[in-house]
């Protein structure tokens, strides 16, 4: 039901979900009767946004139905049976006999067991800096443990870091003069959709489009070309086309004398990698990767926008760096569009010395990689109370079968601050209501353009959500803590992140933030951050240590022999919009496994079959879908799906392992063996 005109109005607010794009968007509000609540009827984006241009996603158009979800959390939720019940028997409770009882259980772990029992469990369900970062100041001022945040991009971070600092990226405004776009590892038309139209501008100019994957997503359908590499080999293709472009004298020697270290070694590296030996590893054809590589190697501008798909293997880091190093011999920094994207993360160059109290963060605290939560959940750890906040680790964690098993002994405290009635909010002992993006103010940066977004608190909070750092705050007052910066507000925090005097925030005050709702960075005209070097201990594009292409270790066999790859979904970010029934639909109703028909035959499968997908993990039951998007050997399921609409109410999580990649500490969630069998139709009730 949409109000009439006299009851709504429309707001700029920035897009809050784990997004490049990071929106801004245009949400009308409106009453459905005079003097009634406020609440969110629809989305678009704001057509002013030189970014947003006008247009939100498939997904996030219909945030209105998961913000007023019949299923939301609106009052504090106390689990009174068992966690090992399948349904959750929930009584509910006032804030303060909540924050009461939860304080005072924390109490008694400090006082017996020490800080060392507390862990919390976040991550980007929000990127508000206040609700998704400020927030853990609360654990830091107690001294518990540090969750390593290293469930997505740590890898790439670490890979990008070694050879070039900080991450800067190409602007995205700039990528229409790029004559060659290499999309690689990336599915931009379903993760980062508003880089589309720019790549549109490009092609319409003249530029050619090619995408690395190994199976046909929607961005390779999209692209001139697509190369379906097999998953993991991506530094000897890089290495390759590095091979082809030392061997034809297409390398920008005039850059790289001046804005590179280690050339001698790479070239080395390269040498061994004739097109005919990149053939043999990643399953291309050889004049395929010589065309490929000649193409690179003679058109300028050539911008590779680099998503995180490939870090998600063993040896994710290495890869992903092999590629981002090409740009560095052909030059393309010099050029405006050329160059590469992994993330624009690093031009927001805020003040973040106390943001998150992290000036608290001692050398020595214990420190827990958030992909290991299914171990650090078991007993003989000791945790004795876990906050889970800005996250869904029952469905998106690695191993999700044992965190669940983690979650639900009895134990263990639960904390759960949620907007959704998620897999993970029914495993809480305390299940906390908190506001979505509308109903807080916050401060938003981006990893996928260039512009510093704020919204004010538009709606009042329905029934009695709070803001994570008000449940927080309350805890701080009960357990005695008197660390200024636990009870900071946004404002404390907006002063905080913009006392700075680095030219890429001069002009950017408070004031001024709040007043606009999106800022651009102050970027000079034709941003080539690599121009001349990087910020490097050298001050130089690091290209040593050469990377070098490594088999990985979990190699396919006869027990497992199939690779199974789980990317996002075009109409879910991450587990978010999995409740909702029309996007559900929008990707099938439920998830399918995209198999190779080679593999089909060879597993006795068949197209709308349901089968048994085993790897060393777990086992769960998925339907298949026959088709040669896939490639033998490598099977796909899209999406982070709530366990609940699968046949067998499993994530595939639980398949997944806690394996962490080569750099950073990552997650390997691209990299998981399994075999196929068919498996009996259960009896529907
Ligand atoms: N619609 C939608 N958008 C999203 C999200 C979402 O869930 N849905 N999630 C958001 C988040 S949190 C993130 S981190 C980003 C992630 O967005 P992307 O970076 O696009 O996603 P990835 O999972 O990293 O996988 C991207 C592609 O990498 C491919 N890939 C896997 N292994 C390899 C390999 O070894 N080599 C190569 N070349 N490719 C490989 C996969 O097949 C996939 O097509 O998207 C964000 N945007
Ligand atoms: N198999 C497989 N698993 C994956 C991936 C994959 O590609 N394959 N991708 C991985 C990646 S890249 C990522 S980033 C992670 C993402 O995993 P998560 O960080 O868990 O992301 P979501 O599933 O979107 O869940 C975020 C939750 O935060 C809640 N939330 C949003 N805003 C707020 C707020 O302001 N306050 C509170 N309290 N809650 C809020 C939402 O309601 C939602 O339930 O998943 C990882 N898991
Ligand atoms: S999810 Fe991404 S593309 Fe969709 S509206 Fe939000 S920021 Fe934009
Ligand atoms: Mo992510």
């Amino acid at each position: 039901m949409t109000a009439p005109d006299f009851l709504s109005r429309d707001v700029l607010l920035t897009c809050p979900l784990d997004c490049p794009d990071a929106c801004r968007l245009k949400v009308t509000v409106g009453r459905d009767t005079p003097g009634g609540p406020e609440r969110m009827l629809k989305v678009t984006g704001d057509a002013a946004h030189p970014i947003t241009k006008g247009f939100a996603c498939a997904k996030t158009v219909h945030y209105p139905s998961r913000a007023n979800h019949p299923d939301r959390p609106l009052y504090p939720l106390k689990r009174v049976n068992a966690k090992t019940d399948p349904e959750p028997v929930w009584e509910r409770v006032t804030w303060d006999s909540a924050l009461d009882d939860i304080a005072a259980r924390l109490r008694t772990l400090l006082e017996t067991r020490g800080q060392g029992s507390i862990l919390r469990y976040n991550y980007a369900g929000t990127m508000g800096l206040m609700e998704g970062t400020h927030v853990h100041a609360l654990f830091r001022a107690l001294g518990a443990p540090e969750l390593d945040e290293t469930i997505c991009a740590t890898a790439g971070t670490e890979a990008w870091s070694l050879g070039y600092g900080t991450r800067f990226g190409v602007d995205p405004a700039d990528v229409a003069h790029a004559r060659l776009i290499v999309l690689w590892g990336i599915n931009s038309l379903s993760t980062n959709s508003h880089l589309t139209p720019h790549l549109t501008a490009a092609r319409k100019a003249g530029a050619r489009i090619v995408c690395v994957d190994p199976y046909r997503n929607r961005t390779a359908a999209f692209a001139d070309e697509h190369l379906k590499i097999i998953p993991g080999t991506d530094a000897a293709l890089a290495l390759g086309v590095m091979h082809e472009l030392f061997a034809h004298g297409w390398t920008d020697e005039a850059y790289i004398a001046e804005a590179t270290t280690g050339i001698d070694e790479l070239r080395e590296a390269a040498r061994e990698w004739t097109p005919e030996r990149t053939a043999e590893v990643t399953g291309l054809d050889a004049d395929v990767i010589r065309a490929f590589a000649r193409a690179v190697g003679t058109t300028r501008p050539t911008y590779f926008r680099v998503g995180y798909g490939m870090t998600r293997h063993e040896h994710g880091g290495t890869n992903l760096r092999a590629v981002t190093l090409i740009p560095a011999l052909t030059g393309d920094w010099r050029h405006r569009g050329g160059g590469c994207t992994l993330s624009t993360s690093g031009a927001f160059r805020l003040n973040r010395a106390r943001l998150g109290a992290a000036h608290l963060i001692r050398p020595d605290a214990a420190r827990v990689n958030m992909n290991e939560y299914a171990a650090a959940l078991r007993p003989e750890r000791g945790f004795g109370a876990t906050f889970i906040y800005n996250c869904n680790p029952a469905v998106v964690a690695p191993d999700a079968g044992r965190v669940r098993a983690g979650l639900q002994r009895d134990d263990l405290l639960v904390v759960v601050l949620e907007q959704a009635m998620t897999e993970t909010a029914r495993l809480a002992d305390y299940l906390l209501p908190a506001t979505t993006f509308a109903e807080h103010a916050d401060v938003y940066t981006s990893y996928g353009h260039h512009y510093l977004g704020y919204n004010p608190a538009t709606l009042d909070a329905p029934g009695e959500a709070r803001p994570n750092s008000w449940v927080f705050q309350q805890l701080a007052r009960r357990l005695g803590i008197t660390e200024p910066s636990v009870y900071w507000t946004v404002d404390d925090l907006l002063n905080e992140l913009l006392t700075t005097d680095h030219p890429l925030l001069a002009g950017i005050t408070p004031e001024r933030l709040k007043a606009e709702g999106s800022v651009r960075l102050n970027l000079p005209d034709g941003f080539l951050p690599y121009a001349h070097g990087a910020e490097t201990p050298s001050g130089k594009v690091q290209l040593s240590p050469a990377p070098a292409h490594r088999e990985p270790l979990a190699a396919l066999s006869a027990e497992y022999p199939v690779r199974l790859l789980t990317p996002p979904a075009h109409h879910f970010l991450n587990s978010t919009y999995g409740n909702l029934p029309n996007l559900t639909r929008a990707e099938g109703n439920e998830p399918h496994l995209l198999l190779h028909p080679h593999d089909a035959q060879v597993s006795g499968v068949t197209d709308g079959g349901l089968a048994t997908l085993t790897s060393e993990i777990g086992s769960v039951q998925r339907r298949v879908k026959v088709t040669d998007a896939a490639q033998p050997g490598a099977a796909i399921l899209e999406g982070t799906w709530w366990g609940l609409s699968a046949p067998d109410g499993r994530s595939i999580n639980e398949l997944t392992a806690q394996t962490l990649t080569d750099l950073g500490g990552g997650s390997t969630f691209h990299n998981t063996r399994i075999r196929i069998e068919p498996a009996q139709e259960a009896a529907r009730g």
